[in-house]
């Protein structure tokens, strides 16, 4: 035992040293920085998660990549074995791995695996994916290295989307109840369930069945080439930002949902459907021009409303007695919560930012559907809602339009990435919903009108003084703060705002919505000079947008 973890210490610092005293952190979405300073990181990290799979006796995931960021920048996050993010108590042990000494490896390593009574040499199995960065390789080189020096086996499955991965550890993990742990099996469960909903037709009233996509010139893109093949005629997929230019700039559903536009590279034409991706293709958001030429965005806010709505249509025409509630963040659009509350008649949660919290949530509720604003989500079905639908869609003592119906949400279970918000299965599953509904994408945006809103970011000394409570939406830390708020909201007709520290940025994130564009922005910038003020503002004073 002591052999192996002196040849991992040795390897450690020698092929891949921490060379800075730089402080990093597994934030919300595991560590995330300039990939230059993060070869270190990753081996350890390779060690950490065979260190993992040996505790839990089950695969674990390890992904590189930094989603929506720039190309420059890379990170890396872990997948446990049902194919959640990696339990909270094990961010702090990623934290100090990751931080100790080249020196301190081994007794770290010792520490883990004593304290968490982890027996070395038990089988560990890690699966690699990784994005389509340029210095995704050598980094994936770099957890390889760690989980084999540790003597556990890798399988790599070389680029993948996030969700993909996820997706594989949860196929594994449950000896393929989920599905089969590669590629073929993950394409040909969600193309299989999404023709046989769609059927005969592949329009439908308004739907037609032509969608232009931004792969954000990530993984996405080739991804999406790859199940256009196992889709056939059913969907015409026409991709821009495939590839040829760097990933993520001037593209990407985190471009046009933050800029709110289309993708530099596409002309829309009033009326197209059209959806971007982001970087690691587990975010999806759709946009068109309406009739006036005016750009329309419709995010994860509109997705999860209209897949709670048809979700809620069918459970009701099932006779299935399942509760179903959507679970949001303080970013939700105002619009989009009174919608859901008073039209939709579905519960609404809010919780804080970041998808571990919104899973969580959604595991309460038969049908649990989630979505961050940004395009983050999915729905989950509980084991008895599986089960309940299950027998429903072949139980010949029901009258047949139930069972019918049954079948549907049977189907629409397959097309659905259970294990985490997948933008390619969403995708397929937006595109269902329109199918069925007959609807363009202006019928389905007609269901409310977002309030206008605005986000800003504040530089302060330290943005760990912000302190939140009540799911972000308001501070308790510095003294006052959120007094001062209050009063700034009280101002604006259907005002609301909140501030919250980033959990991937050294930035304060303000949040502002109001009845009109100019109010949503006087009322973000308000606040975000209060936070200077308050919050030991740093670098320029946050300027009114434009
Ligand atoms: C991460 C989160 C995402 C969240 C975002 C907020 C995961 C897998 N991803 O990307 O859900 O919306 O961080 O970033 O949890 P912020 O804290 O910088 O605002
Ligand atoms: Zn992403």
């Amino acid at each position: 035992m002591a052999d192996i973890l002196n040849n991992s210490q040795q390897l450690g610092a020698e092929k891949y040293p921490r060379k800075s005293e730089k402080l990093i952190q597994y934030g919300t979405s595991g560590f995330r920085t300039k990939a230059e300073e993060l070869a270190h990181v990753m081996y350890r990290m390779g060690v950490l998660a065979a260190f993992r799979s040996m505790q839990k006796n089950a695969v674990i995931g390890v992904m590189i990549t930094a989603s929506h960021n720039d190309e420059p920048d890379n990170g890396v996050k872990l997948v446990d074995p049902h194919g959640e993010m990696l339990e909270a108590s094990w961010e702090g042990i990623a934290t100090k791995l990751a931080n100790v000494k080249n020196e301190e490896l081994k007794s770290t390593m010792c520490d883990i695996l004593e304290e968490n009574k982890i027996e070395l040499g038990k089988n560990a199995m890690v699966y690699v994916g990784r994005d389509t960065r340029p210095s995704s390789p050598y980094l994936a080189q770099a957890v390889i290295d760690g989980v084999e020096s540790v003597q556990g086996c890798v399988t790599d499955f070389g680029i993948l989307s996030t969700p993909q991965l996820h997706f594989f550890v949860t196929c594994q993990n449950t000896n393929k109840a989920y599905g089969e742990p590669n590629e073929e099996g993950y394409f040909k469960k969600l193309a299989s369930a999404f023709k046989a909903l769609r059927g005969e037709s592949a329009d439908n009233g308004q739907y037609q069945h032509s969608l232009t996509l931004d792969g954000a010139n990530g993984v996405g893109a080739l991804k999406m080439k790859i199940l256009q093949e196992y889709l056939g005629n059913s969907l015409e997929v026409s991709i821009f930002s495939s590839g040829d230019g760097k990933l993520n700039y001037q593209c990407g559903a985190d471009y046009v949902k933050v800029l709110q536009k289309p993708p530099h590279s596409m002309q829309l034409e009033v009326g197209q459907r059209a959806a971007s991706l982001d970087g690691d293709a587990d975010r999806l958001v759709y946009f068109y021009l309406d009739t006036q030429g005016k750009f329309k965005l419709l995010d994860g806010d509109k997705i999860a409303t209209l897949v709670a709505g048809y979700l809620k249509k069918l459970v009701k025409e099932s006779g299935l007695n399942l509760n179903m509630g959507l679970v949001q963040t303080a970013y939700a659009n105002g619009s989009s919560t009174e919608y859901i509350n008073n039209t939709l008649g579905v519960e609404v949660a809010c919780v804080p930012t970041g998808v571990k919290y919104l899973h969580h949530r959604a595991l309460d509720f038969d049908i649990g559907v989630y979505f961050e604003a940004n395009g983050h989500g999915t729905v989950i079905f509980s084991p008895t809602a599986t089960d309940m639908i299950k027998k429903a869609a072949s139980d010949e003592t029901l009258p047949s339009d139930q069972v019918a119906t049954a079948k549907r949400l049977f189907l629409l279970m397959d097309v659905i990435n259970q294990t985490v918000g997948d933008a390619l299965s969403d995708l397929l599953l937006v595109e269902t919903v329109l199918h069925a509904f007959g609807w363009s994408l202006a019928e389905w945006d007609a269901a409310y009108t977002d309030l206008p809103n605005r986000q800003m970011k504040v530089s302060v000394a330290d943005r760990n003084v912000i302190q939140t409570t009540d799911a972000e939406r308001r501070c308790v830390e510095p003294p006052g703060l959120q007094t001062e708020i209050d009063s700034i909201v009280a101002k604006f007709n259907k005002g609301r705002s909140f501030a919250r520290p980033s959990g991937t940025e050294d930035v304060v994130r303000v949040y502002a919505e109001a009845d009109t564009q100019a109010n949503a922005d006087q009322l973000a910038h308000q606040v975000a000079l209060k936070i200077y003020e308050l919050a030991n503002g740093v670098g320029t004073v946050p300027s009114l947008p434009n």
